[in-house]
């Protein structure tokens, strides 16, 4: 029968129980039909979340709140809901009553009180008000943009601004990265599939291949853990040689962009230097590495035959030959204001995809693969385990050894997870 350790663990902590007889327990469990109890360790990054999540109406509902927490510049509120989610997604199987959350880790009050409206009444109203809230929808429309975070969203919204009508009726002045966001808004919100992103990884490896042979281009992000779709297609890129990565991206960018596939770009350089910088700065590891956020023209599956036999010609003329055929409707020739807000016309021969790619020194490969694989909030927990339970600094670029007052070097994931005394778990099982 089941374990009682819970109830007598709870009894030491104070917590309330009710207290059975061993019979009436039996009895108890028997009628609710195999409650289960669930233990999991507390930081996401020692358990193993795959993609097959039990429990996906609780963890949905706890994702809207930590989405409108973050929205609203709540990032204490917004993690707090990501880990309760994180912890619900770990679990073995559906959860159908509280008694079996007790004990578990990153489950508070708030969250709880969640997790019980849905089990008892099928919805949480809190979720639901802020589903139908005016400012919530506002929100996501506007963040929806490319280039729109939450501060210039809620500027927007102060200023009466809710929807992308009122927006562009508003002459609100837009940098080159929103104008883009704006333009594409359609296609950059419809998930980009596994195919599509197959697709842009040839693309990709034929660029990088093309100015530097012998430099290697790996898919990360959420396809790397194994979903089938995501919001954007993230590359890592580095070279076996050290130094030999040195100048790729502009190359790279130069490449894509003389072959038509490139609607926007912004290239970042490196700015992480170990002896200036020291150790991992944890709150700004994402953005020091040479950086190219960018929204790809990907032709569409049933013209993807024609450009791949085009590519293998290799001659920049033939390759604009093939998108030639689309300059009527060259999107860089639009300006913003002439966006239609419509779905894009069904004989387009293209969608935009955002596509991130990410240059690195081999010697700093491993931690920007374990940095840029995700989820987020395995990343996070990582950084919070590595600085609270073994004194180092994680960042995507080094690990530093605060008691030793060194860097740790790892070649690979594996080393990295080693260093920081856990278990390794592949990206398959990263999804937390
Ligand atoms: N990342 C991180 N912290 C951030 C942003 C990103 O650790 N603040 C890492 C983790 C995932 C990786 O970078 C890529 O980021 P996203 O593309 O935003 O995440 P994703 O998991 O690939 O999600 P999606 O599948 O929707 O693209
Ligand atoms: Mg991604």
């Amino acid at each position: 029968l089941l374990d009682i350790s819970w109830y007598t663990e709870s009894m030491r902590a104070g917590r309330p129980v009710e207290i059975l007889d061993r019979h009436k327990l039996q009895e108890q469990q028997i009628n609710e039909a195999e409650v289960v109890l669930f233990s999991v360790p507390s930081y996401a990054c020692q358990r193993r979340t795959t993609l097959d999540n039990h429990n996906v109406t609780l963890t949905d509902a706890l994702s809207l709140l930590a989405e409108n927490a973050e929205l609203s510049d709540e990032d204490g509120r917004g993690v707090a809901f990501r880990r309760a989610a994180a912890v619900l997604k770990a679990l073995p199987a559906p959860v159908t009553a509280m008694s079996q959350l007790t004990g578990l880790p990153c489950l508070g009050d708030h969250s709880l009180r969640v997790i019980k409206d849905i089990l008892e009444n099928e919805a949480s109203d809190e979720v639901e008000s802020t589903k139908q809230s005016d400012r919530f929808k506002a929100l996501k429309v506007l963040t929806g943009i490319f280039g729109v975070g939450s501060k210039t969203a809620d500027r927007w919204i102060r200023d009466g601004i809710h929807n992308l009508h009122q927006l562009q009726e508003s002459g609100a002045t837009l940098n080159r990265a929103q104008q883009a966001g704006l333009e594409h808004y359609d296609d950059l919100n419809q998930q980009v599939t596994k195919a599509e992103a197959d697709a842009i990884t040839e693309i990709v490896q034929e660029a990088v291949v093309s100015v530097l042979p012998g430099a290697q281009v790996v898919l990360t992000g959420g396809f790397r853990r194994g979903k089938q779709t995501g919001h954007d297609v993230d590359f890592l890129i580095t070279h076996p040689e050290e130094g030999r990565e040195v100048g790729l991206m502009p190359k790279v960018v130069f490449w894509l962009e003389s072959q038509g596939f490139l609607l926007y770009q912004k290239t970042t350089r490196n700015s992480y230097l170990e002896v200036k910088d020291g150790p991992g700065r944890p709150s700004s590891n994402m953005d020091r590495f040479e950086r190219c956020l960018s929204i790809f023209k990907l032709a569409k599956k049933e013209e993807r035959g024609i450009k791949v036999a085009v590519n293998t010609v290799k001659t920049r003329d033939s390759v604009r030959d093939h998108t030639q055929s689309e300059t009527d409707q060259n999107p860089q020739s639009h300006s913003y204001e002439r966006h239609e807000l419509t779905n894009p016309p069904a004989h387009r021969r293209w969608r935009a995809v955002r596509v991130d790619l990410v240059v690195s020194p081999i010697s700093q490969f491993a931690f920007a693969l374990l940095g840029w694989t995700g989820s987020k909030l395995f990343e996070r927990e990582l950084r919070r385990w590595a600085g609270h339970e073994k004194a180092m600094s994680l960042s995507s670029h080094a690990l530093y050894d605060n008691k030793q007052s060194r860097y740790l070097r790892a070649a690979s994931e594996e080393e990295i997870f080693a260093h920081l005394g856990l278990e390794y778990i592949p990206p398959s099982e990263r999804n937390a």
